[in-house]
């Protein structure tokens, strides 16, 4: 069967790059892009769309023959933490309509990306399990616990064949972050590769779990093509690729710049970070669909740096 996959929040940090390596899978024609702003930087099928409009999204779904919904649209952490009532609305509105769309028209698989932010202060920090109790500290990761209770539900009731991940912090050349509380892993290469001193709104020390974009893609891809029966978790699956702290971040990208400065200047997203793990137990993934993430730290600043210098 021909799939026909539609991605909610197309123009994001991750959205973008999963919206190229889903052209590349299915092809250019088969894939339909949308963002509530207008068409960003790739090329194929573009439709605007607020995902918290029923009606629109559900016309877009008919058009197309929609099979696979890929539901990457969100407010994120540190910007969440700005406008809870409206980051909750969003967050679970334009959820509740893809799961909701997916039910009616019977859409094969639909994946929504949880995050790390569903930890709390309550959970143990290193190795975090996949199945500690849920007590987020911020509005997104609320958002994101609930979220997860919604696609087992779905999973329970109507047998909706829906998948998640438990994203750690993004870290990608290809892409922008915004809003989140890991965002200082990507805008530290931009200032390192402009020859400018980085402040860091994190403390030194503040150690958090990681990937890599490769990674993150693939594993996206990876959950998405394992066979049904292998899927054991309908909540979200725990994913891990590396940990660090910005000391040590800073100090593998002193490796090739060694006059980079930074100063720290932690502000509001400190209080998040420190309620979120060191590190993630992502042993359910691997016993499930083979998990296995390629990029260490090193590895990651190398490729980060040497991509980043292609676009100067
Ligand atoms: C954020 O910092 O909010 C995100 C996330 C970890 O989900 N990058």
């Amino acid at each position: 069967m021909q799939e026909k996959i539609l991605i909610t929040g197309a123009g994001g940090q991750l959205g973008f790059v999963l919206t190229l390596k889903l052209q590349e899978k299915f092809g250019v024609d088969h894939v339909i892009a949308t963002d509530l702003y207008s068409k960003v930087g790739f090329s194929g099928h573009f439709e605007t769309l607020d995902a918290t409009d029923f009606q629109k999204l559900e016309s877009i779904v008919i058009k197309h023959n929609i099979t696979q919904i890929y539901h990457l649209a969100a407010i994120l952490s540190a910007s969440g933490e700005k406008t809870p009532t409206m980051t909750w609305d969003l967050n679970m509105k334009t959820l509740i309509n893809v799961l909701e769309v997916s039910r009616i028209h019977e859409v094969n698989k639909v994946f929504f990306p949880s995050s790390i932010a569903v930890f709390g202060a309550n959970a143990l920090k290193d190795n975090t399990a996949q199945d500690q109790f849920l007590l987020p500290s911020t509005i997104y990761g609320v958002s994101k616990a609930a979220g997860e209770n919604w696609a087992n539900y779905y999973h329970q009731k109507y047998r909706l064949d829906v998948r998640s991940l438990r994203y750690p912090g993004v870290i990608g050349h290809e892409s922008l972050p915004g809003g989140g509380t890991t965002d200082y892993a990507v805008d530290i290469f931009h200032k390192a590769i402009d020859n400018k001193p980085f402040e860091c709104f994190l403390s030194a020390s503040t150690l958090l779990p990681m990937i890599y974009m490769d990674d993150a893609i693939r594993a996206t891809i990876e959950l998405m093509d394992a066979p049904k029966e292998n899927i054991t978790i309908r909540s979200s699956y725990n994913l891990a690729g590396m940990s660090f702290n910005p000391n040590q971040l800073f100090l593998r990208i002193r490796n090739t710049y060694p006059e980079f400065k930074i100063n720290y200047k932690p502000d509001f997203r400190q209080q998040i970070a420190d309620t979120w793990p060191n590190s993630i137990d992502d042993s359910k993934a691997a016993n499930d669909w083979g998990w296995k993430p390629k990029y260490d730290l090193e590895a990651m600043t190398e490729s980060m740096i040497k991509n980043l210098k292609l676009k100067q």
